[in-house]
């Protein structure tokens, strides 16, 4: 029986077309450096993360977060070490930004006792708890009341930390989110919600599945401060988290930020991408967040080939190191297998 393919769709989306990239300049050139580099470091682990998927070292579920880079490595430098972080399945770039190893997270990924969540993890569930490094979820929506419950304690405690909770544009379609930004609302909670809106869930464009398309007026209906960010800079992700973190330190209030970003690949390894147009994607490869800041740079005299030959060969050896980690590390001993398995009690013959 011949398959039925449905065409891309055509119909215009609110924010389709990516943003023009405004006039950010970085604080030194050892800060920009520490940006690009963290970026590429990003990049390149997940496209040997695609080829060792591929191999079959990798298994399970893979979703890439390529295009995506400056949201969470402009994130992170607006938080401290003291704040904790909740990500989704999509967290490889959240982790490294975190400061956890690529070594640790592909050891994690390839199912090795010395990645992060001890292999029993996955890509999915990479979790460091001396990070504040609260995850790796697979159910879509599931870390926002979790962020939630976090930062409850943070504000029973009366310590001055910000949780930041990522989450993708179908997240807004739970009842979790809804129920979460009530709440923290209502019981004025220090949660940074940052939505990743790269206008696809799945396979699914926003305006399929978002009766709202403006994403940051769900926030405001529950009178949580909103702005809407440029995902593909950078310095405006940096920006607007250091700032709305502050003001949450600040106010003790919640607040909302909306980025606007893409993935240049498909959801996750098995998706065959047809439900959008490659005239689009090469669109949002025009504004890729590393080309586009490296070019930045170089134009403000900030870089030249040489920073970035050595960019490349330093973020090669750092990957290279990663996988031979990986690679050395050991499976679980069968005889742990059961360990953290619970059951009722006398359930065990
Ligand atoms: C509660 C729940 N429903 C459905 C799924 C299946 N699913 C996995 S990812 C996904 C799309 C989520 O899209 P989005 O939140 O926009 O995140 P993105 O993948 O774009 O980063 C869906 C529906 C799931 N994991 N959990």
């Amino acid at each position: 029986m011949a398959v039925q393919r449905r065409k891309p769709a055509k119909r215009k989306r609110t924010s389709a077309r990516p943003p023009k990239r405004g006039p950010g300049v970085p604080a030194s050139r050892d800060h920009a450096l520490s940006l690009v580099r963290e970026m590429m470091l990003i990049r390149r682990f997940e496209e040997k993360a695609d080829e060792l998927y591929s191999l079959g070292k990798i298994r399970g579920f893979l979703h890439l977060y390529i295009g995506e880079e400056a949201v969470c490595v402009g994130a992170m430098r607006g938080l401290t070490s003291d704040d904790s972080v909740v990500a989704t399945y999509r967290e490889h770039g959240h982790a490294i930004s975190r400061g956890i190893s690529p070594g640790t997270v592909m050891a994690e990924m390839y199912g090795k006792v010395n990645g992060c969540s001890r292999g029993r993890g996955g890509s999915m569930h990479l979790f460091d708890v001396s990070r504040k490094f609260y995850g790796g979820h697979a159910i879509v929506g599931a870390g926002i009341p979790f962020a939630v419950g976090l930062a409850l304690a943070d504000k029973m405690e009366s310590k001055p930390h910000v949780t930041a909770c990522f989450f993708g544009d179908g997240a807004v379609d739970e009842g979790e989110f809804h129920e979460s930004m009530n709440m923290a609302s209502l019981w004025k909670l220090p949660v940074l919600f940052i939505c990743e809106n790269n206008l696809y869930a799945m396979g699914t464009a926003l305006d399929r599945h978002e009766s709202v398309r403006d994403i940051a007026a769900h926030a405001r209906v529950y009178g949580v401060h909103a702005e809407q960010v440029d995902g593909m800079d950078v310095l405006a992700v940096e920006a607007a988290v250091e700032r709305n973190a502050k003001a949450i330190r600040r106010d003790g209030t919640p607040r909302f930020l909306e980025i606007l970003t893409y993935r240049f690949r498909g959801h996750s390894m098995a998706d065959p991408v047809l439900y959008r147009s490659k005239e689009e994607v090469s669109e949002w490869m025009t504004r890729d967040p590393i080309s586009s800041f490296l070019l930045l740079l170089r134009n403000a005299g900030l870089v030249g080939d040489v920073d970035v030959e050595k960019l490349e060969k330093s973020v090669a050896a750092e990957i290279d190191e990663a996988v031979r980690f990986a690679e050395s590390g050991e499976w679980e001993a069968v005889e742990d297998l059961t360990r953290d398995v619970y059951t009722p009690a006398g359930a065990r013959s």
